[in-house]
This record gives structure tokens, sequence and C-alpha cells, in this order.
């Protein structure tokens, strides 16, 4: 399906099908994670301990052009939704990677600062700990056309989209505390080279992406009602799924895949 395609308006609202109930609607979507990029062979390779150092900066240099993109995704959602109540949870995720710093001086709560660097500024630190310069991360120079595209084609259609269809193409982060763990399981013991100190975003994603999940997972339970806006759904899980499978298409072309 080309993007033109995914951007399309829904289809009728109702084709008469039954639709699933709540339960079945929710494992249909969970049955999308057997396409995650939690099995991708570039995926693989690097949790098995056979990567190199210059494919792991290389993954790491490529990636973080999708963690800087995830905030404005979020920005463009927001713009989008007229719900305060949504908005008020969804904004954590903004917060979560660009960081703040609340009660700024001149403030009534000054003398109580709240401050987070961010999980972008988490995932430079990991580029840092791979031997990456925060330079090179941070300018882009790494990142593959097709990376770039397929991290551009998330966050238009973020924009363009309704802002449940936006919510719901979150939702490969049902699959993302695995691979979360499983990087934080076996990366100390297969590449001892790279800090400890340089995974903290793995595990501050190990919380905060089911935190996540319960509020995208829910909007998206109540929002596609009908059988043929369920489809639609995991018709969006699965342009998604393809976004974060294409980027290691393209790592793996670039950098190679040791098996
Ligand atoms: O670090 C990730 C992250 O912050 C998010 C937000 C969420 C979204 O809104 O699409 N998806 C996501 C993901 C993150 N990390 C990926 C990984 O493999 O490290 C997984 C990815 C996802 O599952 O969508």
């Amino acid at each position: 399906m080309i993007l033109s395609d995914i951007l399309k308006e829904a289809p009728a609202l109702d084709d008469g099908r039954p639709a699933w109930s709540r339960e079945e609607f929710e494992q249909q979507l969970r049955i999308k994670g057997e396409s995650y990029h939690i099995f991708h062979p570039f995926n693989v390779m690097l949790n098995t301990g056979k990567a190199t150092p210059e494919q792991i900066r290389g993954w790491v240099a490529n990636r973080f052009y999708y963690q800087i993109a995830i905030p404005v995704k979020d920005a463009a959602i927001m713009a989008n939704c007229p719900d305060r109540e949504v908005r008020r949870g969804w904004v954590q995720r903004i917060l979560d990677h660009d960081g703040f710093e609340y009660g700024l001086p001149g403030d009534a709560n000054a003398g109580e600062k709240w401050k987070d660097e961010g999980g972008i500024e988490a995932w430079i630190r990991l580029g840092l700990a791979t031997g990456l310069t925060r330079e090179e991360i941070v300018d882009l120079r790494h990142v593959l056309p097709s990376v770039r595209f397929a991290v551009d084609a998330y966050v238009n259609f973020a924009r363009k989209a309704p802002w449940q269809e936006a919510v719901c193409s979150s939702l490969t982060e049902l699959f993302a505390p695995i691979i979360h763990k499983q990087r934080l399981a076996t990366w100390p013991e297969h590449y001892p080279w790279i800090e400890s100190a340089g995974l903290q975003y793995f595990r501050n994603r190990t919380s905060q992406a089911p935190r996540d999940v319960l509020q995208g997972l829910a909007l998206t339970l109540d929002h596609f009602k009908t059988r043929a806006q369920q489809d639609r759904a995991l018709e969006i899980l699965k342009f998604k799924l393809d976004i974060l499978w294409v980027m290691n298409d393209a790592m793996g072309q670039h950098y190679g895949v040791r098996t």
C-alpha cells in the first residue's frame, strides 16, 4: 500500500460485517506483532551479539532520526486533537523525548525545579557510548535516504490522518517493551565495550512504553468500532510495522547483516 492509499479517508464506516468484540479486536492487533522488527535479521544480529561496532554505530546514528521525529509526530497528533483529556496524557510522550525544565526562575515554583534531559539526550548518550561523536549524531550525516523517507512517511501520516488513526499507528509499541528488555538482557554481555550508562534509554522505555500503550490501546479500541474501521486500524498498524521494517532493510543493506 503506498502512502497516498494509507492517507485515503477510511472506507465505508460500516459494511455490514459484524464487528469484533473489544477483546478480539485487541487480539487481532497483537497478532500483528508477528511482523515486528524484533524479527528482522538486522535486529537479530544486533541482539545476538553478532554486530560489529560499526554496525551498532550505524544503527544508533540512523535510529536517532526516528527518535527526534517521535515528539514532532506526537505534537502533530496533539495539534489535531481537540480533546483536552487525551492531550493531558499524550503530552507526556513529548516531555519523555524532548525533556523539560519546569518551574523556571521567577516562577512561583522556581524552588521546585523539575528537570529531565529527555530521551533524545539519552539516545545521544547511547551514541557517545558506542563511539560516535555528538556532532555526527545530531548533524544526521549517517542517516540513510530510505530511513529518512520511512520516518518522514510516519510524521506526514500523523500530520494528515485523523488524530485517532495517528494514535493507532503508535501501537507498534505494544511490542516494544520486549525489544528494549532484550537489548538490556543481551548487549552488556555481547558488547561490554558499550558503557552501561549508555543503555539508559532502553531502561527508560521499559516503563514509559507500557504507559504509552495503555492510553494508545484504549483510544484505539474505543474509536474503531465497526468491522470496516477495525480492518482500517489493522492496515494502519501494518503501515507502521512496515516503516520499522524498512528502516532495518536499509541499515542491513548499507552496513551488512552478519548471521
Ligand atoms: O523508542 C521508541 C519510542 O519512543 C517509540 C514511540 C512509539 C511511537 O509513537 O511510534 N514507538 C516507539 C518505538 C521506540 N523504539 C523502537 C525500538 O525498537 O527501539 C520501537 C518503536 C515502536 O515499537 O514503535
